[in-house]
């Protein structure tokens, strides 16, 4: 861990002490605050008026019960959560993940990393998560549509077009949102489409959404690769994961000319060194809701299926962690470095550990942390949401167009401000800084509320 001064090791404290065991939020806030140090020295009146301490303390946080009957008639109970953190930009926006692990903390952290991420874009919206601890897998489609509607039938009181805005993550795609706007509207009796995104091109979706953070994280990794005059071009790559943000990692960096040689899910890894059959991993996951093991059963000869293990292993130039968080270690990281990595782009929010971020930034890596990479995602459900302001509906080429635009700008505002804190190259302080500073601004401007 990097030193803090006196001022913010007090402030990260209070945190530590305010949220008791919800390490991962600690983690986030802590490499936030290791980032303020230069923007203290340098503005010392952003120490005013609490201003720090009121931006690591959400604004609301709602935690509710979810009682659901599965299949065979049994009453279910998970835990809901929606963390609204910071609404100084626009109405809270974030998404909602379903998965086993979830808890307080998490969401915490990833309505925290949401704020500064939504900064970064440039958009007009605040940052907030929500999610639940039900694990969807193995469920049937009713179950999971009984869920959902259990779900918004507590949550819809808290969200609107101009309040909070929900939209996926893990365990979340278009047929959970497509369940939960359809409560919603049921419920409000108001066809009212910006109050989610993500949804269906039928009901007020935005096409290029679903590909929006992978092909986003890509651009932004190939605007840093060329900082160095390289490309994709003829280079491998790993990408974790197998779902929609390492899927569509992996169509647009095979678009860029790269090939990737392993992704996985949580069970294990696949390596296929003539490239990854795009198209298979699609129908294994996007259509049978299967394991990525299903891949080397299919394929046979030329692939190999590693059950457990770590996917970092596998030699790489650039690699593209699209699964969850702390999902690279330092040991993982130094595997990376002494395999011959020269990018890592963070598909997933937080997917490295500090270690693995601290020996990345010692070999010198290019590294892009998620709260820049992963931006796209969220930046095309902005756009979403201008469309559906306007009752508009943009072609693919249009958005994404735009899509591509933002990552420039998300680069080349991380790049900037990096160099103007004396820190050249450092994408995570240009980030850091980058997203509080407009965040902070705008908390000034609004007064003490
Ligand atoms: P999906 O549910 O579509 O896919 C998640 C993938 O990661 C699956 O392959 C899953 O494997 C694997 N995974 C999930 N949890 C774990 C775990 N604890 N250990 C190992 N593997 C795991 O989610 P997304 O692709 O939407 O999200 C992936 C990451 O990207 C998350 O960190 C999310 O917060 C982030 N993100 C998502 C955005 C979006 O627009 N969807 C935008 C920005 C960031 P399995 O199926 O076995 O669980
Ligand atoms: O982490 C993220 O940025 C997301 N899951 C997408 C959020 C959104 O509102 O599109």
């Amino acid at each position: 861990m990097l030193q803090l001064d006196e001022k913010l090791e007090a402030i990260f404290g209070e945190v530590v002490r305010r949220n008791a065991g919800e390490t991962e939020f600690h983690q986030a806030v802590r490499e936030v605050l290791e980032s303020l140090g230069r923007v203290v020295a340098k503005r010392p009146d952003f120490t005013a008026d609490a201003l720090i301490e009121r931006i690591c303390e959400p604004e609301r946080q709602i935690i509710f019960r979810v009682p659901w009957v599965d299949d065979r008639g049994n009453v279910q109970i998970n835990r809901g959560f929606r963390v609204q953190f910071n609404s100084a930009l626009g109405p809270y926006k974030g998404g909602i993940r379903f998965h086993p692990s979830v808890n307080v903390g998490i969401i915490k952290f990833l309505g925290f990393e949401q704020t500064f991420k939504n900064a970064l874009t440039g958009m007009p919206i605040g940052g907030g998560k929500g999610g639940s601890d039900f694990n969807p897998r193995g469920r049937s489609n009713g179950e999971i549509m009984r869920f959902c509607q259990s779900f918004m039938t507590e949550l819809y009181r808290h969200l609107g077009e101009y309040t909070d805005v929900p939209a996926g993550d893990i365990g979340v795609g278009g047929r959970e949102i497509g369940y939960m706007f359809g409560q919603y509207k049921r419920l409000t009796n108001r066809f009212e489409a910006g109050v989610f995104t993500g949804k269906g091109l039928l009901y007020g979706g935005s096409r290029a959404r679903t590909e929006a953070t992978g092909y986003g994280n890509t651009y932004f990794v190939q605007a840093m690769l060329a900082t160095r005059g390289r490309s994709f071009e003829g280079r491998k790559c790993v990408v974790s994961g197998s779902g929609n943000v390492a899927i569509y990692t992996m169509e647009k960096i095979r678009e860029f000319g790269g090939t990737i040689v392993a992704c996985s899910d949580s069970n294990g890894y696949i390596v296929d060194e003539k490239g990854i059959d795009l198209d298979l991993v699609k129908e294994i996951k996007e259509v049978r809701r299967a394991r990525i093991s299903e891949y080397h059963r299919l394929k046979g000869t030329g692939t190999h299926y590693i059950e457990k293990g770590s996917i970092w292993d596998v030699a790489c130039e650039v690699a593209m962690p699209s699964a969850t968080q702390n999902e690279i270690s330092g040991r993982d990281a130094r595997e990376l470095v002494k395999n011959g990595v020269v990018a890592v782009g963070e598909g997933a929010n937080m997917p490295s550990t500090p270690e693995a971020v601290r020996v990345f930034r010692e070999a010198g890596v290019l590294f892009a942390p998620g709260k820049a990479a992963n931006a796209g995602g969220v930046a095309t459900s902005a756009l979403e949401m201008q469309q559906n302001a306007s009752r508009d509906s943009w072609t693919f080429e249009q958005t994404e167009t735009r899509l591509a635009t933002i990552m420039r700008g998300i680069h080349d505002t991380c790049a900037a401000t990096a160099e103007e804190y004396g820190a050249p190259g450092d994408y995570v302080l240009g980030a850091n800084i980058a997203g509080f500073v407009r965040v902070a601004e705008s908390m000034r401007a609004l007064g003490v509320i």
